[in-house]
């Protein structure tokens, strides 16, 4: 009954998030997430060139990386509702997202632990803040990766 019963609120919780696609054709929900991802892995990228040395360091720059992070990194978790494994267009989304959604989600989570730091990081203007929050949220999106995108 318990296991019903949070199985009823992830359900309802996933057609809220899921509604804006609730409509939509499966390659709507995948272009918006390919997007979203996109626009996220340049302005972290951006961050990592700059921990790294790469890119010179720029605070402002920094600053409004950490601005659209703190906008579009949760965008893509909303696009990957039922039916949406697979449509016209190209997903490298794994089937296991839709097999295992507790565990998407714990990944999901595990970035939405790690990114504030990040963003705050960013925002403090510290090149060294940005260097020690980089790493830990870079794992999240690699631990995401390794079990839920197809490798290619
Ligand atoms: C990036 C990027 C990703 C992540 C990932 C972290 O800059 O585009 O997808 O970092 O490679 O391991």
């Amino acid at each position: 009954m318990k296991k019903l019963a949070s199985t009823f609120v992830a359900l309802a919780a996933a057609i809220t998030a899921h509604s804006a696609f609730a409509q939509a054709k499966p390659e709507d929900a995948i272009k918006y997430r390919r997007a979203a991802f996109t626009v996220m892995a340049k302005h972290f990228g951006h961050l990592g060139a700059m921990a790294d040395g790469k890119a010179p360091f720029d605070a402002q720059a920094a600053a409004a990386d950490a601005d659209v992070l703190a906008v579009v990194s949760d965008l893509p978790f909303t696009a990957f509702g039922p039916g949406t494994n697979k449509g016209a267009i190209k997903t490298e989304a794994k089937p296991e997202i839709w097999q295992d959604p507790a565990k998407f989600k714990q990944a999901h989570e595990d970035m939405r632990a790690a990114m504030p730091k990040l963003i705050a990081a960013a925002r403090s203007g510290s090149a060294d803040q940005i260097k020690d929050a980089f790493g830990p949220t870079g794992k999240t999106c690699k631990g995401c990766h390794d079990s839920f995108k197809e490798k290619h």
